[in-house]
């Protein structure tokens, strides 16, 4: 894998949005993709995001897509210590034209930030909880009992999470305070994505939680989203470019429904189950996922236009979980 496009390398998130600035439109020469299942070419290029937003948010889902949170990196004692810092609160964002909802969050966003060490990592998450209610983060993944994150962290109060990046993959966290649903449901959720020693091959690499609302708390939800909001790209469709390899990054937290599917259209995708495998496991067009389940999904269009993506739970794609990636011709 080529040391430009280890991206564990850059030292914060600062460095690599700025990374990804620069790269916006610039074509990246000379890398040999590792992917002969694909027919992406070996260049990574990255349109620009769209930055206009005409919702009252604190936070951009386009710009979500692609914001992977490093941490800062230190050395102690010889080894690699990424620390995080977060902080719970309670924010309003507007889901819609009508509906503004008050979401139980970390850093003003829903989903929470993506957090993303390489395996064997020391990861130091410094949890301040500066909301009314108390709350905690629970990690998948590999940890003693003391960081798992099902005790009450209560408001005012910081709690410090640390362990060891293990296994490489691809892990939800969220609140565990009861009820989870509520918690869950309110925006206390996102991905830690620990990548393997080897790396991954160069790829536009993108974030797509699935999230639910209920908004008058009867068990049921009756609006859903990709990223925190719901028909954002369906409205906003994500510009991707032709023939470059996509690398999503999937996460289901929808509460009440048991299960939801993932379907892109007129093109199929290779399935990398909780991102725990080098080599992909299947190919299809559909995978289906269970609440808290997530995985990596690697495709490249080969013709040009604006093709949906959603759950095939019709439903649930109606209401609000529902986008489309516009492809962008490659120049020739
Ligand atoms: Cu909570």
């Amino acid at each position: 894998m080529s040391e430009l496009f280890n991206l564990t390398r850059f030292k914060t998130r600062r460095q690599f949005i700025q990374w990804g600035l620069l790269a916006g439109g610039i074509t990246l020469v000379g890398l040999k993709l590792n992917a002969p299942r694909s027919e992406a070419t070996s260049l990574v290029k990255v349109p620009p995001v769209p930055q206009d937003n005409d919702l009252d948010l604190s936070f951009n889902p386009m710009s979500i897509l692609r914001d992977f949170d490093y941490g800062t990196l230190k050395q102690e004692d010889g080894r690699t210590v990424r620390e995080f810092e977060v902080f719970a609160h309670s924010t309003p964002i507007q889901l819609n034209r009508a509906i503004t909802f008050i979401s139980w969050n970390l850093n003003d966003r829903v989903p929470a930030p993506t957090f993303r060490a390489t395996q064997g990592d020391r990861v130091r998450i410094i949890f301040h909880n500066e909301d009314g209610h108390s709350h905690s983060l629970h990690f998948h993944g590999t940890h003693p009992v003391e960081m798992d994150g099902v005790k009450s962290v209560r408001r005012g109060k910081t709690f410090v999470y640390e362990f060891d990046a293990e296994p490489y993959g691809v892990h939800p966290y969220h609140c565990h305070v009861a009820p989870v649903t509520r918690h869950v449901g309110k925006g206390l959720y996102g991905l830690f994505i620990v990548d393997p020693l080897e790396g991954r091959p160069p790829a536009d690499e993108m974030v797509l939680v699935m999230g639910a609302y209920d908004l008058d708390s009867d068990g049921k939800n009756e609006l859903y989203a990709f990223n925190g909001i719901p028909n954002y790209y369906r409205d906003r469709p994500i510009p991707i470019y032709q023939n470059q390899l996509i690398r999503l990054y999937v996460l289901n937290m929808i509460e009440f429904d048991p299960a939801v599917t993932f379907h892109i259209h007129a093109n199929m995708f290779q399935i990398y189950p909780t991102g725990r495998s080098l080599e992909p496991h299947e190919e299809t067009d559909v995978i289906t996922m269970g609440t808290a389940e997530r995985h990596i999904l690697e495709f490249a269009y080969k013709y040009p236009g604006q093709y949906m993506f959603h759950p095939h739970q019709d439903y649930i794609a109606e209401h609000g979980c529902m986008g489309y990636f516009d492809v962008i011709p490659q120049e020739a």
